[in-house]
């Protein structure tokens, strides 16, 4: 008789249990976490696509965005996304080389991401992302957003002796090779560090540099930028993995769109460049030929650390990222 019961009990556990799967199937929630500041413009950005990924998927899977550095510091978010303690996250690679250097070659990419889907880049990414950091590579939601010295100093050519500057792994073998001297702060440290003269200055996209108040303490923006800018949505690999088919479906038509709006990036570029100029940011300029030789330095520096570091994933990814 007690058999019995003990036996009915734990069957209507598992019966219970069976029908908490059976419904959570139809419908997942997604924790979303941003490794760059709420009010920033990829935030902002990013806040109407998860409102129509919640509008029009009731039942099927809905993202709940948790928040920004506050919640999971800038340098944390790849590990976080490793090893599930988040499903998503927006960030870029040089965020997260602590769980695989490959992250920060991102930027070396010269063909738009439709074309990376096209060319087989994207897949490429994706095996690396998998094997080493556990993670799926959604989408990338930022293009066409060079980097750039900004500088409280004047210089007059490209050569940064003498000065302190703010970098992240983007910038770091560059501006070394420029002669630096580099400080890894996250974007939420920059201000402070220009304010008390820590840093005479720091890498950046050509926009974004008025969302944390920068414009404040910055003199100089050197032309011409270098690379571009990747932010990209990732996920942990085995929430990934444990969508079912229309949630995953879903999931990729709406990535898709997302890609789809960063033509947005060309305008932004064009009128953050202005918005720099009425803040009364000088331009620094080189000629044609030290403007080129500048550039080209960038990538080279760029992808000769890239095949030091990982010399194998390198050579697989140059052919797939360049023109
Ligand atoms: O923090 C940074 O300067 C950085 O690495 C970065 C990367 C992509 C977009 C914006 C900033």
């Amino acid at each position: 008789m007690l058999k019995s019961i003990a036996r009915n009990s734990a069957l209507a556990l598992i019966a219970a249990a069976g029908l908490c799967s059976a419904a959570s199937a139809q419908e997942v929630t997604l924790r979303l976490v941003s490794a760059f500041a709420e009010n920033g413009i990829y935030v902002q950005r990013l806040q109407p696509w998860i409102q129509k990924v919640n509008a029009e998927g009731k039942g099927v899977l809905q993202i709940n965005f948790i928040g920004g550095p506050k919640a999971i510091p800038t340098f944390e978010v790849g590990n976080a996304v490793k090893t599930g303690v988040v499903d998503m996250a927006l960030a870029t690679g040089a965020f997260y080389t602590n769980v695989m250097p490959e992250a920060d070659f991102l930027k070396l990419t010269q063909i738009p991401v439709a074309e990376q889907r096209k060319n087989g880049a994207f897949d490429a990414i994706n095996k690396v992302w998998n094997e080493k950091g556990n993670t799926q590579y959604l989408a990338r939601m930022v293009e066409n957003q060079p980097f750039h010295i900004y500088s409280n100093k004047k210089i007059d050519k490209p050569d940064l002796t003498g000065l302190k500057i703010r970098i992240t792994p983007v910038y770091r073998d560059f501006f070394q090779a420029l002669n630096a001297n580099v400080i890894t702060t996250p974007p939420g440290e920059v201000y402070t560090a220009l304010e008390r003269g820590v840093v005479d200055g720091y890498g950046w996209p050509i926009g974004g540099i008025f969302d944390l108040n920068w414009q404040e303490k910055t003199k100089y923006r050197v032309d011409p930028g270098f690379y571009d800018a990747e932010v990209s949505l990732t996920m942990n690999l085995p929430a990934y993995k444990k969508l079912t088919e229309p949630q995953r479906a879903y999931l990729q038509k709406q990535l898709l769109a997302l890609e789809a709006q960063n033509t947005f990036w060309t305008q932004y570029a064009a009128e953050e460049t202005e918005r720099q100029k009425k803040a009364g940011i000088e331009t620094i300029s080189f000629d044609a030929a030290t403007a080129k030789s500048f550039r080209d330095k960038a990538y080279d520096v760029g992808w000769a650390s890239a095949a030091k570091q990982s010399p194998e994933i390198a050579a697989r990814f140059k052919p797939l990222f360049s023109k």
